[in-house]
C-alpha cells in the first residue's frame, strides 16, 4: 500500500487553504478535523487571546488574533466560519464577494458522515428532542452520536468507529450556510420570531432554517405550525404531530370522554398523558415528535415508549426550583425567545389558572429585536405581575403596553435578578396579588448579565433557595 507524506498529503488535498473563522468550540473541533486530515489550516478570531487558542493543534501555523484577518480570508480556498459569526460581518463579506466558499463545521460533519442523521432545527425545544431521540436510541441498543448546537460540535462524533446513527441539533447559524445536508429524516418542530437581529427578518430566519430539508431522505412535520412544513416532493416519506386526532399513520392526542389525555399513533392510544415525567401540551408535542423521528430512523416503537416513561426534561425549561412562602418557583431560563416564553406561560398558566391563580413573570435581558407585543394576550390571561430585568426592559415593557395590556397586570421596572426578588416578597405579601407561582421565562438572550442561560438559571434558584432559608 502506498501511503502519502505529509506534504503530499498537502498535493492530495489541493493544498488549498483551509481558514477557521471564530475559535470557539466549533471552531477547535474544525482546526483538529481538518489538520488530521492533512489540510494546511489558519484560525482566526476577534479575541486578541481566545481562551481555546492553547489547545490548537502544533501544525496550525498560522494564527491571526485580535481581529478577523480580511487578508487572511482572501486567500482562503474555503473559509469554515463559526456559528456566532454573521455572515455580514465585513472581512467574511468581502470573502464571499471574492467568490470564496464559506461553509460551516456541519457541512464538513455531512460530507463525512457514513452513518445516517436525524436532523432537528426549530425555534424552541430542539434540545429537549434531540437528547429524547439520542435517549430513545441508546435505550433501544443503537451505538448513537448526539451533538450540534446542543453543546457537542457535530465533528467530534466522527472520533467513534462504531457510531450507528448520529442525531444534530441544528440552529439556523449552522444551517445558513449548509448545503444538502441530506439527513435520514429532518424536521423544523415549530417556528416563532427569534435571532432577527442576525437573519434581519422572519423569511431570513425561516430560510436558513428550511435548509435543513435539503436532500432529506424522510420528514416530521407540526400540523399546528405551518411554517414548518417543506417544500419537498410529495412522496417523500412523512409524519406529522400535533395536538388534535391523528391520521393514519400520524401522530397526535385522543382526548377521552373522562378527558384523560393520549399520545396517539393513528386510532391507537400508546401511551396516557399523566404517565410522561415532562408536563404541558408542548411537551406531548416534543415527545410525538421525537416518536415520529425515531419511527423514521428505524426506532421500535415499544422501546421508544419505555424511554418516554423515564425521561425526566432537561434542566433550566420550566423546572420546578422550589416553594417558598407557599409560592412556587419555576426556572425557564432557556426560553430565551417570545415563543418559547408563550409556550411556558401558557403550560403554567393551565396549571394554576383553574384554581384562580396568578403568574408573576420575570421577562427581559437582550430582547434580539423581538415584538414584545406577541406576549401581551397570554400575559393577559395568566399574568398578574410582570419584572423587567436587563438591558431591553424598558423597550419590551413599552412593547407590551402598546399591545392592550390589560390594566389588572402590575408592571415593575427592576433591572437586576436581585432587585426583582426584593420586589417579589413585596409584591407577594399581599394576598390582592393572587401570585402562586413565580416563572424566570426572559424570552431573552442572557448576555447582558450573565455567561449564558445556565448561569442565569443558576442564580435564580440560588435567591429562591436564600429566599426560603429567609436570608
Ligand atoms: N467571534 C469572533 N467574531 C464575532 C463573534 C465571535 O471572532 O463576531 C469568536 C469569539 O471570540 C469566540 C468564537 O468566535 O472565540 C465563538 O464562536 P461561536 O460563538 O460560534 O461559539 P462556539 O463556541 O463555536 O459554539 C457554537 C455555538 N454557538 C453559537 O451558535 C453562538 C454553540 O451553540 C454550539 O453548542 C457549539 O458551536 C457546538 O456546535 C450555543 C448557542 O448559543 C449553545 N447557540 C444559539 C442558540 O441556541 O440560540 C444559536
Ligand atoms: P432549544 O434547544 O430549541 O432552545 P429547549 O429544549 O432547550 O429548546 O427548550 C427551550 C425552551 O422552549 C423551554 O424552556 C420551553 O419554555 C420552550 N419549549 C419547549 N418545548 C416547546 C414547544 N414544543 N413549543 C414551544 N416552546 C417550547
Amino acid at each position: 500500500m502506498t501511503t502519502l507524506n505529509a506534504t503530499e498529503t498537502l498535493l492530495h488535498k489541493g493544498s488549498g487553504l483551509q481558514v477557521v473563522v471564530g475559535l470557539g468550540q466549533s471552531g477547535l473541533s474544525v482546526a483538529n478535523y481538518l489538520t488530521k486530515q492533512g489540510y494546511r489550516v489558519a484560525v482566526t478570531d476577534n479575541q486578541s487571546q481566545p481562551a481555546l487558542a492553547d489547545q490548537l493543534p502544533a501544525a496550525v501555523d498560522i494564527r491571526q488574533f485580535g481581529a478577523i484577518d480580511a487578508e487572511l480570508l482572501q486567500q482562503a480556498a474555503r473559509i469554515i466560519i463559526s456559528p456566532g459569526i454573521s455572515l455580514d460581518t465585513d472581512a467574511v463579506a468581502a470573502a464571499r464577494r471574492a467568490n470564496i466558499p464559506v461553509v460551516s463545521d456541519i457541512q464538513l460533519f455531512c460530507e463525512a458522515c457514513t452513518v445516517p442523521i436525524v436532523a432537528i432545527t426549530g425555534s424552541n425545544a430542539k434540545s429537549t428532542v434531540t437528547t429524547l431521540v439520542g435517549q430513545m436510541a441508546a435505550d433501544a441498543g443503537v451505538n448513537v452520536g448526539v451533538g450540534g448546537n446542543i453543546g457537542v460540535p457535530a465533528l467530534t462524533l466522527l472520533a467513534n468507529p462504531d457510531m450507528q446513527l448520529a442525531v444534530l441539533e441544528l440552529s439556523s447559524f449552522q444551517l445558513e450556510t449548509v448545503s444538502n445536508l441530506g439527513a435520514q429524516v429532518a424536521t423544523v418542530l415549530n417556528m416563532s420570531p427569534d435571532h432577527l437581529d442576525r437573519h434581519g427578518d422572519m423569511l431570513g430566519y425561516h430560510q436558513a432554517k428550511h435548509r435543513i430539508f435539503q436532500g432529506a431522505k424522510s420528514v416530521v412535520i407540526n400540523r399546528e405550525d405551518a411554517l414548518t412544513r417543506p417544500l419537498v416532493a410529495d412522496n417523500l416519506p412523512r409524519l406529522s404531530t400535533g395536538i388534535h386526532a391523528p391520521d393514519k399513520g400520524h401522530y397526535g392526542l385522543i382526548t377521552d370522554p373522562e378527558r384523560q389525555i393520549y399520545l396517539a399513533r393513528g386510532t391507537e392510544r400508546l401511551l396516557s398523558a399523566d404517565k410522561l415525567p415532562i408536563k404541558g401540551r408542548h411537551n406531548l408535542l416534543n415527545a410525538q415528535a421525537a416518536l415520529a423521528l425515531g419511527e423514521l430512523a428505524g426506532l421500535p416503537l415499544d422501546s421508544m415508549l419505555n424511554t418516554l416513561q423515564q425521561f425526566t426534561g432537561l434542566e433550566h425549561r420550566c423546572q420546578y426550583v422550589a416553594t417558598a412562602a407557599g409560592i412556587d418557583y419555576f426556572n425557564d431560563s432557556k426560553g430565551t425567545n417570545i415563543g418559547s416564553t408563550m409556550a411556558a406561560i401558557e403550560g403554567l398558566g393551565a396549571v394554576y389558572a383553574p384554581k384562580d391563580g396568578k403568574l408573576l413573570l420575570i421577562l427581559g435581558g437582550q430582547g434580539k429585536g423581538q415584538q414584545f407585543g406577541e406576549l401581551t394576550p397570554f400575559i393577559n390571561q395568566y399574568v398578574s405581575q410582570v419584572l423587567f430585568i436587563g438591558e431591553d426592559a424598558k423597550q419590551i415593557e413599552q412593547h407590551l403596553r402598546a399591545a392592550k395590556l390589560s390594566d389588572e397586570v402590575a408592571l415593575h421596572q427592576c433591572q437586576t435578578l436581585e432587585n426583582a426578588f426584593a420586589t417579589i416578597q413585596q409584591v407577594t405579601i399581599s394576598s390582592l396579588s393572587q401570585v402562586q407561582a413565580v416563572l424566570l421565562s426572559p424570552a431573552c438572550a442572557s448576555f447582558d448579565q450573565f455567561s449564558g442561560y445556565a448561569a442565569r438559571g443558576e442564580h435564580f434558584s440560588q435567591l429562591v433557595s436564600q429566599l426560603e432559608k429567609g436570608i
